[in-house]
This record gives structure tokens, sequence and C-alpha cells, in this order.
């Protein structure tokens, strides 16, 4: 397997909105962005993502994009992404945008050209078809964020395919003048120095010719992976952008493994394939997710977990490589999913990173995860920022599934505005992000939980993160080696080994809140070196060794 750096580099994401706003309208920017750029150093971050930095209107905060070469005004000026650039550049940091090449926004000039007649050069840049003879849309498809994935334009007398809200257009990558049209914005970017791009929901661009009707009863899952995702052409898609664009640069693919699994990764991203040089898949993300984002939410289960880092290992067996991602702008906060964001804060946050930052793979962290920022608590839905919770909701209202205060429990739950509360930077007023009123709530406990003060506090979350991704940069067996586990049907913790041919690492992770006894044959450990604990103190026992509730401990042998 070829190493090289984006393989070992820490990604650090950043939702631009929220992240610092320097102009004082509430809304974060690129000006705010490169002003922290040593809180990234300091955080030995290797590579900036940034969620969508281009001209928008907001319908999804960027997801929505209206032109591909213009930074949206709320963000700055191009002047200010050139700084930005060049500083992170000085800084030997890389910045990685996000590429949103499966849809546009509804104003999009080839969107407004396109519906504008029948005949015109744009009409196919996009996915019209006819209605059904009595006047519904071609098929039963629903969007992703609820409602009918067609729109009817009176104009044209055709339906347009949105896999996302109407207001978001899936273009059609069958035509060839679009591709060309996408690898131009790819080039531009480029050329100016970009260290390479995200790529939103990447696996949809090539549609299913047929647009079968779903089945009723059809699980969430399947309609994915096998109605929207993994068309028959995707491979021919992205073999071409990699070869017409992206192999002309040092610059690197990752894309959102929407319907990646591990059945078909390799396709993706074998380096044999020359298509994207890696995905994050959403195994875990939404592994409580049993159908449909606030449906049904089953319990977090650690077999489950281990089950999925285990069968992620045959990709790297057979050459593929991922990145690792147990949060981000579209889930709610890490902590509050997977760890205990009361009593067991500071410690099941820290213990979440040790896991994370273990996994062979792109270790991706999400702004704020590195404080152990927290789901906030929504009173209202005018509270409610995010399009595909409010979509939830009003549907919801319509057709009385759930009562409202349960719906709004789904979405104080699971709902992403949770990760895009703005940045908690100190316990000034606003949290430092902002000096006026900031575009979303903030969260309270901005207080308790805040980069000042952690910053002072050896054991804070923060002071952990450094230290571990220190140490990730020092030990690539962090980010390579085999993997050997123990215990795999152990519920309550998870014990694994990374090793190369003379060097090994050994994980001991509790996710219980209680001491836990754990049995282990150790047989050096005297000749082992701690590398990192959570706690103070590490308590070995006659049989193992006796763990604190969420412990986390890293043994090396050298
Ligand atoms: O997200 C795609 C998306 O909706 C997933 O997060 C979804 O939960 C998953 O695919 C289901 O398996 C991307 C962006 O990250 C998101 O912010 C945008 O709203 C969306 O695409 C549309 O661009």
């Amino acid at each position: 397997m070829k190493l090289n750096w984006f393989k070992k580099g820490v990604i650090y994401q950043i939702y631009p909105r929220s992240f610092k706003d320097s102009s004082g309208d509430g809304i974060g920017d690129l000006n705010g962005i490169t002003s922290k750029l040593d809180y990234h150093k300091s955080l030995y971050v290797d590579i900036i993502w940034i969620s969508p930095i281009f001209k928008s209107p907001n319908k999804d905060n960027g997801y929505d994009v209206s032109d591909y070469s213009e930074i949206m005004p709320e963000f700055g000026t191009m002047s200010d992404f050139d700084r930005l650039l060049d500083k992170a550049h000085q800084y030997d940091m890389k910045i990685v945008l996000d590429l949103v090449p499966n849809h546009t926004s509804d104003q999009h000039q080839w969107f407004e050209n396109s519906r504008a007649s029948l005949d015109n050069d744009y009409r196919d840049y996009y996915i019209w078809k006819k209605p059904k003879p009595d006047g519904s849309p071609p098929n039963n498809w629903k969007s992703f964020f609820g409602g009918p994935a067609w729109t009817y334009d009176e104009l044209t007398g055709e339906y347009y395919l949105h896999l996302f809200t109407k207001y978001q257009p899936d273009l059609n990558w069958e035509n060839p003048k679009v591709r060309a049209a996408m690898y131009d914005v790819m080039r531009f970017w480029l050329d100016k120095g970009v260290d390479g791009f995200r790529m939103d929901v990447v696996t949809l661009l090539s549609k299913h010719p047929y647009y079968n009707d779903i089945e009723e009863g059809t699980g969430f899952k399947e309609i994915i992976d096998c109605y929207f995702a993994n068309g028959p052409k995707i491979h021919d898609y992205l073999h071409e952008m990699n070869t017409q664009v992206m192999s002309n640069y040092d610059a690197f693919s990752m894309g959102e493994g929407v319907g990646v699994s591990q059945h078909n990764a390799h396709l993706y991203v074998g380096e044999d394939r020359k298509e994207l040089d890696m995905v994050y898949h959403f195994d875990i993300l939404e592994n409580n997710i049993v159908n449909g984002k606030y449906e049904e939410i089953a319990n977090f289960n650690l077999l489950t977990i281990k089950s999925i880092f285990r069968n992620w290992q045959q990709v790297f067996d057979n050459g593929g490589w991922i990145a690792n991602a147990l949060g981000n702008h579209d889930f709610a906060r890490l902590v509050s999913r997977f760890g205990n964001d009361k009593e067991y804060h500071k410690a099941s946050a820290k213990m979440l990173i040790t896991m994370l930052a273990t996994q062979n793979g792109t270790l991706n962290i999400y702004q704020g995860d590195e404080l152990g920022m927290t789901n906030i608590y929504l009173k209202h839905i005018d509270e409610v920022n995010d399009i595909q919770s409010r979509n939830f909701y009003f549907e919801n209202l319509e057709t009385k599934k759930f009562s409202p205060e349960v719906a709004l429990q789904m979405i104080n739950n699971e709902g992403r505005d949770n990760a895009r509360t703005p940045m908690q930077w100190d316990d000034s007023s606003n949290a430092g992000f902002t000096d006026s009123e900031p575009w979303l709530k903030i969260n309270p406990n901005y207080s308790e939980i805040n980069v000042e003060q952690q910053i002072k506090d050896t054991d804070s979350i923060l002071s952990y993160y450094k230290h571990i991704l220190k140490l990730k940069r020092e030990y690539e067996i962090f980010s390579y080696g085999k993997f050997e586990e123990f215990k795999k049907n152990d519920k309550n913790v998870y014990v694994y080994k990374k090793y190369t041919e003379n060097n090994y690492i050994l994980l001991f992770l509790s996710f219980h809140k209680h001491e836990i006894d754990v049995e282990f044959d150790f047989d050096n450990y005297d000749c082992l070196t701690l590398l990192l604990n959570n706690y103070q103190d590490v308590l070995k026992t006659s049989t193992g060794i006796l763990l604190k509730p969420y412990q986390s401990l890293i043994f090396t042998n050298n």
C-alpha cells in the first residue's frame, strides 16, 4: 500500500457559518477561519475541510450552490479566501473544499436557463421527465429530506428530479457538457492551490436509468444503496474525473460514501481503480437509524460498532483506503450520541477520540468535538434552522404520525442543528463567536465548555485531543498497521492491538458507566509503556485490568 500525506493526515472539518464571525453580522466567515489557524496548528491538524463556501441562497446552508466560482458574500471575498489559503500553506496545513457535484441551487444560472423552455442548450443539464398520464410525478421516489423527489414546473409542464430539497435540482451527469463544466470548476480551485475536495453525495451522480418505482416496504438503507447510489455509470464518471482532473494535481478526493459498504468500497477507493482516494461511510454514523433519520432509533450497541470496524478492515487488506468519522455537520454531537454527555462527559469524549484516532484510515474531526461540545435543546420549532428537521416537523403535522412534542424531541435527539451551533471560544457573551446576534442559538453550556477554559486546563478534552493527535503524528502505527481484536463478544469493552513487524500498540476502551474488571493475559506487562490514559491511574489486577467508567488506555511495546 502506498503511504502518503493525506492518509496519515488529520482532517478537521469547519462548518464556516458557525466557526468564527469576524465581520460582526452573526455569521462565521473566512477571515474568522484565518484568525484561528494558530488554533488548528496547535491541535496538530494537517488538513482543513471547509463545508461549502460558494455563492448560495442557503436553503441548505451552502449545499445549494448558485455559483461555484464565487465566494458566498456573507463569508467574504476571493481575496479573503486567497489569504486563508496562503496562510494555511505557510503553516504547512492543507485546505480542502467541499464540492457539491450532484446538484446545484435552483438559482444557479444553469437551472434558470434549463427551466426556461423545452429546447434550450441547458435543458439537458438537469433531469426532466414528463408527468404520468394522470399528472402525477414520474415515479414514487421520496427525497432525502421528505416529500416527493420530483417537482412540477408549470412553465414547461415537466417534473425535475431533486434527491434533496426542491431547491437542489440534480444535475444530469449523462450529459458530457455537465461533466466538463464540473471539471472546469474543479480545475479553477485546484489551479488556485487548494489541496483537494470532499465530494458531497458523489455516489449519487449516476442515476439508475429506469427510474423504477420503489417497492412498498423497502427499507431506508436499501433505497439508498439500490435506487439512489451506485448507478451503472458511477465508476466511469469517477474514473474520468480522476484522469481528466485530479491526477494532474497533488490533491486528494474524499467522497461522502452514501451507499458505500465494505462490499463495494474497493470499486471506489481501490488504488488500482483511479477513482477516489478515500470515502467515509455511514455504517457507524447511521448505525442507530433504523428507518429514516427521525423514525425509529435503536440503542447504541458496541458489538455492532466493533463488527463495523472489523469488516471495514477488508478494504485496507485489498489496497483501498477510507476515512473515519463519528460526527459531522449532518448528525447530532458525537459525545451525546456515542458517549455520555453528563457525568462522564470528559472521560467518554476522550475515550471516543482514542478509538477513532487509532483505527486504520484517515481521521476526520468535526469542529467542537475536540471540546466535547454537546447536543442543544431547542424548545420550539421556530428555533430550528435545519431544512431537513423543519421539513420533517411540518410534514409530520400533516401525517400526524407523531405528536408535535415527540417530533420536536426527535429533532432534539438527532437533528442537524445539534452540530451546527456556533463554536464555543470563551465564556464572554455569544461564546466569543460573534459580537452580534448569532445566526443559530448558542449552546447555553458555553460558559463551562469553551476553548479558552480548556486551553488552560491540562486535563481538558482539548488538551487530550492535542496529546493524542501529536502521538498520531509520531506513531505511524495509529494510522496504518495490522489489526487484531480481543474479546470480540464483550459488549462493554473494546480491546485491540495494532501492529507492524516490530511494534505494536494495545488498547483498552471501556464503553461502560461502571468500573469493569477485564480479564486479559498480558504476556509481558512490565515491559509495556503506557502511552495514554484518560484517567490518572492504571489498575492492574492479577487477572487483567480494572477499567474505570469510559476509561481508555494505550500501551506500546517500545
Ligand atoms: O449529505 C447527504 C446526506 O443527506 C447524508 O448525510 C444522509 O444522512 C445520508 O446520506 C443517508 O445515508 C450531504 C451533506 O453533507 C448535507 O449537509 C447536505 O444537506 C446534503 O448532502 C445535500 O447536499
